[in-house]
């Protein structure tokens, strides 16, 4: 279902990962053990073009509604809500992703190109051990464009743009411009 809807990465964790993460309080408050770390990759976009809903924060909503509806009664935590979870600094914990020297989290097939949505909690024993990561062997060469950022958005684009890892899976033009300027036009069918 989360698949279908758009949300095609979910990663298994066990929460005790998070217990020594600053900011993460909030989790083990709850107790639970057994998580869920819900992304996307590139394959949101179309899925959500064709459902987002009217008004403010339509991605916002979308993510809220889906997760929500999948999970009744659990735990969730979605990284677009204030107060903000280090949600980058969870993925690595969960052993999704590894911080890269551009201070993204670089998924081993993904690369930068994913988004973190949430985080849920659910009742019972974590299913699996956070899996290893497959060996992540970064150039470096990011970390000069990262030097060069400025205000403008293209810039920041040229950082992951710039990652070794994933190519291959980067966002369709339409889905980057509204990640970056959250244009609502983008949602509009093409003319
Ligand atoms: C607030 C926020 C922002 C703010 C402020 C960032 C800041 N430095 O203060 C703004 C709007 C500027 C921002 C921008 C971007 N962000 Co941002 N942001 C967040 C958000 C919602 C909360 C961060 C936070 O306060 N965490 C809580 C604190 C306690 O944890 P922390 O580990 O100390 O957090 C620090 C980092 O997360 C860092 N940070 C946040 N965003 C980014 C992006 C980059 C490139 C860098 C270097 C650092 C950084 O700032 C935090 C405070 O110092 C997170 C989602 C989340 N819940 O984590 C996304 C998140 C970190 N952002 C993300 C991204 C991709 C970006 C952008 C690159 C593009 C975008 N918006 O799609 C841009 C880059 C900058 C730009 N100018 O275009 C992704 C990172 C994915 C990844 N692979 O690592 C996240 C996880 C959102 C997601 N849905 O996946 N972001």
């Amino acid at each position: 279902m989360l698949g279908d809807a758009g949300f095609d990465l979910v990663h298994e964790l066990d929460l005790a990962c998070l217990a020594h993460e600053p900011g993460t309080e909030a989790i083990s408050s709850t107790g639970s053990r057994r998580g869920l770390l819900i992304a996307n990759t590139r394959a949101l976009w179309p899925i959500f073009v064709a459902n987002a809903p009217v008004g403010t924060d339509p991605l916002d909503r979308y993510t809220e509604a889906v997760i929500t509806t999948a999970f009744p009664g659990a735990h969730v935590w979605f990284a677009h809500r204030a107060p903000y979870l280090p949600f980058q600094r969870i993925a690595v914990a969960a052993g999704f992703a590894a911080m890269g020297p551009t201070h993204l989290a670089i998924h081993p097939t993904y690369g930068p190109w994913f988004g973190l949505r949430a985080l849920v909690g659910l009742p019972g024993e974590p299913r699996a051990a956070p899996p290893r990561l497959p060996a992540y062997s970064c150039t470096g060469d990011c970390a000069a464009v990262f030097a060069r950022t400025t205000d403008a958005w293209r810039s920041w684009l040229a950082v992951r743009d710039a990652c070794c890892i994933g190519r291959d899976h980067r966002y369709s033009e339409a889905q980057l411009a509204y990640h970056y300027t959250k244009d609502p036009a983008l949602l509009l069918p093409a003319q």
